[in-house]
């Protein structure tokens, strides 16, 4: 199972420090556990940011980074080892672990949290904490904060809290080659997943068959899991863009939508597929999914350090257009269709979404009021058109009526242009139908 090394964290903790002014502290808490129903707990799943920074996995658990003249100290709060607790509930790593395989400088049990914040808030200046996301931890910290405004301490403790937005999205936007190398791995697994649903989706099999079969194939290759939970469409459920009921039977002729991808070590990936049921494409499934793979392609080949997520949404919609025009789904012509966006009855999501720890990654998508931020090497994005002609779409001719198309693959920008991390994973329709010759 791929994992990266504690060396790797201590660097990322070291080119935040680089950006985290002298004077100034990090807060990042993990995920809350989540009661799923009666005393049973969701799987847990760390918090990106954290994760990020320590590469600690275990629940009740949060990280201080703190930059001052001294250098960056590094303390990790860990729930504390119980061997008669981690009978029941697992292996603790423990203050000892902490520092020994995770490289904190001091660790302390998660009870000491407001405590030791006291002790280390006081000399610092301001805070970066991410209130919104951490309820529980944002009340302890006000408690601190206020104690120590009303102590009798010359320090008072951090006088303004900033969002770590920025901060940790622009480090996590742009990949580092052991971050790329997890999500080749990520696409390597996706695409064996993918490729044994499209060879072995027969008319009669059930929707969850299939989502079990792309879990297996997750799992069984050493992923976390699956990334977002799993779309498998049959017909025209493919035209609901988040559908994930997946209890619906296949049929002769349908086409089938999975949307779905591996998480390796935190990281993950994201890939559609449309493939027909029965193994051929019928004429109108072949002309609608042709639009769709030449607007997927033309997308994918304007990836290049400079260029932007909306002009190649635009040029996206654009070819889209030109095809619903050509095929009478759309009528008027193209600069007249893209204007009023009547096209939107057919394609209503947008073209890209970063990729990354989450698979909506951080990063900020335009500066600061204003343009789609140039892309620059080392950004991962999705591109990943659709269309999808409502069952009873009036407007549109009958053989389209029903069909749900999306094509999407995991893109790295380059220095000189970009990488298809999927391209692997079939998409031409001779290369789909050749899976069941
Ligand atoms: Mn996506």
């Amino acid at each position: 199972m791929l994992r990266l090394t504690p060396e790797i964290y201590a660097r990322r903790r070291q080119v935040l420090a680089e950006r985290l002014p002298v004077g100034a502290a990090l807060l990042v808490p993990t995920a809350p556990e989540v009661l799923r129903s009666g005393d049973s707990h969701y799987p847990f799943r760390p918090d990106s940011d954290f994760y990020y920074l320590t590469g600690f996995a275990e629940p009740g658990s949060a990280c201080l980074l703190k930059h001052s003249s001294q250098g960056l100290s590094f303390s990790l709060f860990v729930q504390a080892r119980d061997p008669e607790r981690e009978v029941w509930t697992g292996r603790r790593a423990g203050v000892e672990g902490a520092i020994e395989r995770f490289g904190a400088d001091q660790a302390f049990p998660i009870e000491e949290l407001a405590e030791q914040l006291h002790e280390q808030l006081a000399d610092v200046e301001s805070l970066y904490f991410a209130e919104h996301r951490h309820p529980s931890t944002s009340e302890l910290l006000k408690q601190v904060r206020e104690k120590l405004s009303r102590g009798r301490r010359a320090e008072l403790g951090p006088s303004a809290l900033h969002d770590p937005a920025d901060l940790l999205g622009e480090l996590r936007l742009h990949k580092q080659p052991e971050e790329i190398a997890l999500m080749r791995e990520g696409a390597r697994i996706t695409g064996e997943a993918h490729r044994l649903a499209m060879e072995q989706v027969r008319p009669g099999m059930f929707e969850y068959e299939i989502e079990a079969l792309l879990h297996y194939t997750f799992r069984r290759n050493g992923a976390w899991g699956w990334a977002y939970p799993s779309i498998v469409g049959a017909g025209e459920n493919a035209c609901i863009l988040h559908y994930v009921e997946n209890n619906c039977a296949f049929k002769e002729g349908d086409l089938m939508l999975i949307d779905a991808g591996a998480e390796i070590d935190g990281y993950a990936t994201d890939v559609t597929r449309t493939s027909p049921v029965s193994g051929r494409f019928s004429a109108a499934q072949r002309e609608l999914y042709e639009v769709v793979l030449d607007a997927q392609e033309e997308a994918i080949s304007a990836v290049r350090p400079g260029a932007s997520i909306d002009g190649i949404h635009e040029l996206t919609v654009r070819e889209l257009c030109r095809g619903l025009l050509e095929l009478g789904i759309l009528s008027g012509d193209l600069e007249q269709v893209m204007a009023d966006k009547s096209y939107r009855r057919y394609y209503m999501h947008r073209t890209s979404h970063w990729l990354g720890l989450d698979v909506h990654d951080v990063g900020r998508y335009h500066l600061r009021d204003g343009p789609s931020r140039p892309l620059t090497a080392g950004m991962v994005l999705t591109i990943e058109p659709g269309l999808y002609i409502a069952p009873d779409d009036e407007l549109a001719p009958a053989r389209f009526r029903g069909l749900g198309i999306r094509i999407e693959d995991d893109i790295l920008v380059t220095e000189v242009g970009h990488e298809n991390l999927t391209a692997a994973i079939p998409k031409s329709i001779s290369d789909i139908e050749a899976l069941r010759p």
